[in-house]
């Protein structure tokens, strides 16, 4: 049988293929990553990408290219780290950087660009028949009840209404998909945080939302239709149902993962304290240091899973 015949049973030999779940896609000739400037037909998907086994997106583009150059140090690559190339430089939608066997990729701000991204992903995976992959979503967060520097391992990745689900609209008609995470990499994580200084973890729900300002409660967007007291009110609610941290993504992440046979987790950290503000004061060299840290909490979760430690 064909291996695209297989992937759609996901399972050979033990080893879990990425499964697309769309028929049409078999029929297709070639098939064009337009945002990522790669084809199936003018590049080699299996031989670029065969060997991946860990996927790790976030928001920045700069920060992306850190974590590859990060990586790259930590799994002692060979070469220098200066030298890594953008394997999407045809297009400035995205950054894609490959470091042995992970891939680091960056998806912009908010559901509508991380699941164009992720659509693009999971399509090359599987066109480069990578089997036995995880994904972390590596990012940034507001808290809510935590100290800002707090990295959230996220449980549940929850909507605007503390749900653990994600709505699409397809067709004119909304559509609702399941965001459980993989408990088993979440509780490695934590394991792994516990080995590590300076990286304070704890595991609770993420809400992803669809704006910044007004969407996440906050009183100093352009526009703010609500008071002082019924941002605390909602925000309450959102602890008292297990959020601890508040971001852009993870929803989908979360959905789209799961549909495809793909281990997830998503490890943001929290950049300030919700019940306090919505403005970040932080100097701009401790804001950097958080947004390390998730890093290094997956990049030794990596090298745990490589033997490299
Ligand atoms: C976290 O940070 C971004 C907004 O500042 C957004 O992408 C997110 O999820
Ligand atoms: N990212 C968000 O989405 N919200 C915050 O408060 C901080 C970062």
């Amino acid at each position: 049988e064909k291996i695209s015949g297989l992937s759609v049973h996901g399972n050979f030999q033990n080893k879990q293929y990425v499964q697309v779940k769309n028929p049409y896609l078999e029929t297709m000739e070639e098939d064009i990553l337009y945002h990522f400037s790669l084809s199936t037909k003018t590049h080699n998907l299996p031989e670029m990408f065969g060997d991946i086994k860990f996927v790790c997106v976030g928001g920045s583009t700069n920060r992306m290219k850190a974590f590859a150059q990060f990586i790259h140090q930590e799994l002692k690559q060979p070469g220098n780290p200066e030298d890594l190339r953008d394997i999407c430089e045809g297009t400035d939608r995205y950054c894609m950087y490959k470091v042995g066997p992970v891939l680091s990729i960056s998806h912009g701000m908010g559901v509508p660009s991380i699941s164009i991204m992720l659509h693009e992903l999971i399509k090359l995976l599987h066109h480069a028949q990578c089997r036995d992959v995880i994904l972390f979503r590596l990012g940034t967060s507001g808290g809510v009840g935590l100290a800002p520097g707090t990295v959230v391992i996220t449980d549940k990745a929850v909507d605007y209404s503390f749900r653990p689900q994600f709505e699409q609209v397809v067709l004119g008609k909304v559509i609702t998909r399941s965001t459980e995470l993989d408990e088993g990499v979440a509780s490695e994580l934590l394991q792994c945080s516990s080995e590590l200084q300076n990286v304070p973890t704890v595991i609770g729900n993420t809400m992803c939302t669809h704006d910044f300002y007004e969407g996440q409660g906050r009183l100093d967007g352009a526009l703010c239709s609500f008071s002082q007291e019924e941002k605390l009110e909602y925000l309450r609610n959102a602890y008292d149902a297990g959020v601890r941290n508040i971001e852009m993504e993870s929803t989908v992440f979360a959905a789209m993962c799961r549909v495809c046979g793909l281990k997830a987790a998503v490890v943001c950290v929290a950049l300030l304290h919700r019940f306090e503000g919505g403005q970040s004061t932080a100097p701009h060299d401790v804001l950097v240091d958080y947004q390390q840290r998730p890093q290094v909490l997956v990049s030794h979760f990596i090298k745990k899973r490589l033997g490299q430690i």
